[in-house]
Order: C-alpha cells, then sequence, then structure tokens
C-alpha cells in the first residue's frame, strides 16, 4: 500500500496539464438522463469516456461530483475535465475509467438557484445517497461497460460535494473503496460517526483521500478529518496545498487524485 500516507507532499500539477492539446486522442462528453425512482423523475448526469472507449473492455468507474453552487456540468465547464483527463490519458498515467458527473441535489428541482442554504436544498444533497446506489449505479452498470465490485468504484468530489464523499462512500465500504475529499463542506459529518470502527475501514480501503487549500476557510473540516484518522491509525493522504476555496485547488487535486485511482498493488 505504496500510496498511504498520512501526510503527502506532492508538486503541482504539471506545466500545460489543463491546456488542450491538437495531437493527441479524445475521450468524449455527453449528457445522459437516468430515471431516479428516489427523486421520482427523470435526472441528468454528465459522463467522460476515456479515448478509444469501446465495449470490448470493461472499465472502473469514478463517481465525482459538485459544490453547492453547482449541477452536472460543474467540472465540466470549470475545470477543463476532459482536457485534464486526455492529456492524462496521453501520458499513460491513468487507469482505464470512465468519470460520471451526476447532480449530487437530489430533488425536483436540481438546478442551483434560491438560496442553496435552505433547508430543503441542504436535504437534496442528503437524498443523492439513495439516488447514487439505487438509481444511478445501477444505470451506469447497465448501460456502460464497466467492472462490478467495490474495488472498481471511487467517490470523490469537491467541498458539498467532498462532504457527501465522505458521508456516503464511508458509510457504504461494500459499494467503494476510493474515496476522496477535496475541501470538503461542513456538512461532513463528524469523524467518528464517519470511521467508528477504524481497523474495519482501514482494511477495505484502497485509497481514503483527503486534501484542502491552506487559506480555505474551511480547512477545519479537513483537519479535524485527518486529526481523527491519524490517532486511529487509518490510512489516508492527506493533502494541503497552497490556494482558498477555489478551482485552482480542485483541478489540482483531480490531477493527482485521478492518478492514484485503480492502480494494481505492487
Ligand atoms: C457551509 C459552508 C459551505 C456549508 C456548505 C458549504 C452545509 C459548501 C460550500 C461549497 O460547496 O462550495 O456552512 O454547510
Amino acid at each position: 500500500m505504496s500510496a498511504f500516507n498520512n501526510k503527502w507532499i506532492c508538486h503541482y500539477a504539471k506545466e500545460g496539464y489543463d491546456q488542450y492539446q491538437e495531437q493527441i486522442s479524445r475521450g468524449e462528453m455527453e449528457t445522459i438522463e437516468y430515471l431516479s425512482q428516489t427523486v421520482g423523475n427523470k435526472r441528468k448526469m454528465m459522463i467522460y469516456t476515456p479515448p478509444g472507449y469501446s465495449s470490448e473492455w470493461k472499465y472502473s468507474v469514478l463517481y465525482l461530483l459538485h459544490g453547492i453552487g453547482g449541477d452536472e456540468t460543474e467540472w465540466h465547464n470549470h475545470a477543463n475535465l476532459q482536457t485534464i483527463l486526455d492529456n492524462l490519458y496521453a501520458d499513460e498515467k491513468l487507469a482505464p475509467m470512465i468519470v460520471v458527473l451526476p447532480n449530487g441535489r437530489a430533488m425536483l428541482n436540481d438546478r442551483p438557484e434560491g438560496n442553496l442554504f435552505d433547508a430543503d436544498k441542504l436535504k437534496g444533497f442528503e437524498n443523492f445517497e439513495s439516488d447514487l446506489l439505487h438509481d444511478l449505479i445501477p444505470f451506469i452498470e447497465s448501460n456502460y461497460s464497466v467492472l462490478i465490485g467495490r474495488e472498481h468504484r471511487a467517490l470523490a468530489g469537491l467541498s458539498m460535494g467532498g462532504g457527501q464523499s465522505l458521508n456516503i462512500g464511508l458509510a457504504n465500504l461494500d459499494y467503494f473503496a476510493w474515496i476522496g475529499g477535496f475541501s470538503s463542506a461542513p456538512n461532513t459529518k463528524e469523524p467518528e460517526l464517519l470511521v467508528p470502527n477504524p481497523a474495519a475501514a482501514s482494511a477495505r480501503l484502497k485509497l481514503l483521500w483527503l486534501s484542502c487549500g491552506d487559506l480555505d476557510n474551511l480547512k477545519y473540516v479537513s483537519d479535524k478529518m485527518h486529526a481523527y484518522l491519524t490517532m486511529h491509525h487509518v490510512m489516508h493522504i492527506w493533502y494541503e496545498e497552497n490556494g482558498s476555496h477555489d478551482w485552482l485547488v480542485w483541478k489540482n487535486d483531480l490531477y493527482h487524485f485521478s492518478q492514484l485511482l485503480f492502480q494494481q498493488e505492487d
């Protein structure tokens, strides 16, 4: 388990990592609708399939969640996600995976409108657990050429989506072996609720990643989680980087986190 450290030092993403390159193979982005029994309507997600995606192969899946001001388009519109991933594939740095960008506000009106901190809107982020496990993942696994099982599923997200990833992922280790919280928001449950049995969680996790910008007002959330995990000897990566609550940080996180996913142990 060489990827695990309690404090991880890594360099910033390589120069040009988010710049479009003419000469490389491209993955594809599409918007798909699925029927959600949880919400009672059709919901949208975006999906990145890697260069050369073919139903003759099977792929792992990263479910990647947005923040409180976003929706299923957020990582696509703000992070050059496709370009970052295409560039990493061109450098042979990523395992074969598809990346699903869900809408994590599981409610009838899931647009980021009005007061985003309304109790019913925040409830939508909680309801997403059922939508993800019972509607969205089954849809992906019956419509895409993907590998089934916890070791082939990762859940990560930024801020509100980071909190969701820790809350949902750590409560459902039967579903996810790879979990990441980027600049996780105060929707993150208390560490002792998230990891009540440190030894059991440690034994099942392939990767638990926490990261946050050093200037982020929400860093106390990640600090508290990191302190608990360290005290209870739960293997994890803690990546404290320069920056605040913004896309430079989250793009850098995507760049590093994605390269750790679905790698075989030596
Ligand atoms: C909060 C502060 C920030 C909070 C959520 C956020 C639920 C989310 C921020 C984001 O997603 O960028 O108190 O409480």
